[in-house]
């Protein structure tokens, strides 16, 4: 199984690159983000109660989302591999994932962690602002947020990979096609 945990701050093209990647390599896609917003969407309990922490750029707290983790991955044991977006995001989110994939022989086999400067970032996250909607990507302020509590909470699960020997870091600026090519090449090589 090819097993791939797709990192990186707010804005770094997770989603993007994860749609891409998905595609080549026939994994499934658990995007933490896209789960929590289809329960929004829903209005199920859940989803009401995520969009508090969301809409201020903040974590979502760690139970509600290994469970959700937990059981998509129950329901997807004959796939090809999983890719994780915007998961883990905590250090106590990525032991939960060790002990769940632990569990089941299957091993994380590569983090990719896209490199992206602040700026390029907040101007990223504007434009989807504009194009979508998204709440939580409208106001400088909560994007702000968002990567503050990225670089205190988020960053330091690079080390909990690193200490695997699994961390691999992909220059993140460039057009989306120049970053699925080198995140393609990293891949091959895991
Ligand atoms: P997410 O949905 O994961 O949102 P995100 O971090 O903003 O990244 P996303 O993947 O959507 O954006 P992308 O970089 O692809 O999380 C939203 C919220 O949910 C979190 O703030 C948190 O509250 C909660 N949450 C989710 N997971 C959680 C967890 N595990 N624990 C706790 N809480 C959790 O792209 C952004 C934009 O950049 C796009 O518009 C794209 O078109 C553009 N772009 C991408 N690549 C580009 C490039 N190369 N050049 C120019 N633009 C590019």
């Amino acid at each position: 199984m090819l097993n791939i945990v797709l990192f990186g701050p707010p804005g770094a093209g997770k989603g993007t690159q994860a749609a891409k990647i998905i595609e080549k390599y026939q994994l499934v896609h658990l995007s933490t983000g896209d789960i929590l917003r289809g329960e929004l969407a829903a209005k199920t309990t859940l989803g009401v109660e995520a969009k508090k922490y969301m809409d201020k750029g903040e974590l979502v707290p760690d139970e509600v989302v290994i469970g959700m983790i937990e059981s998509k991955i129950g329901q997807n044991t004959g796939s090809k591999g999983f890719i994780f977006d915007g998961f883990p995001r905590t250090t106590a989110q990525a032991e939960a994932l060790d002990k769940m994939l632990n569990k089941r022989n299957i091993p994380i086999t590569v983090m990719l962690s896209l490199e992206v400067e602040k700026d390029e970032l907040v101007k990223r996250l504007l434009g989807r602002g504009q194009d979508s909607g998204r709440s939580d990507d409208q106001d400088v302020s909560i994007i702000e947020n968002r990567i503050k509590v990225y670089n205190s909470e988020t960053a330091p699960v690079k080390g909990f990979y690193e200490k695997q020997g699994k961390l691999k870091s992909i220059a993140g600026m460039g057009s989306i096609d120049e970053i699925f090519n080198r995140l393609c090449e990293a891949i091959d090589k895991a």
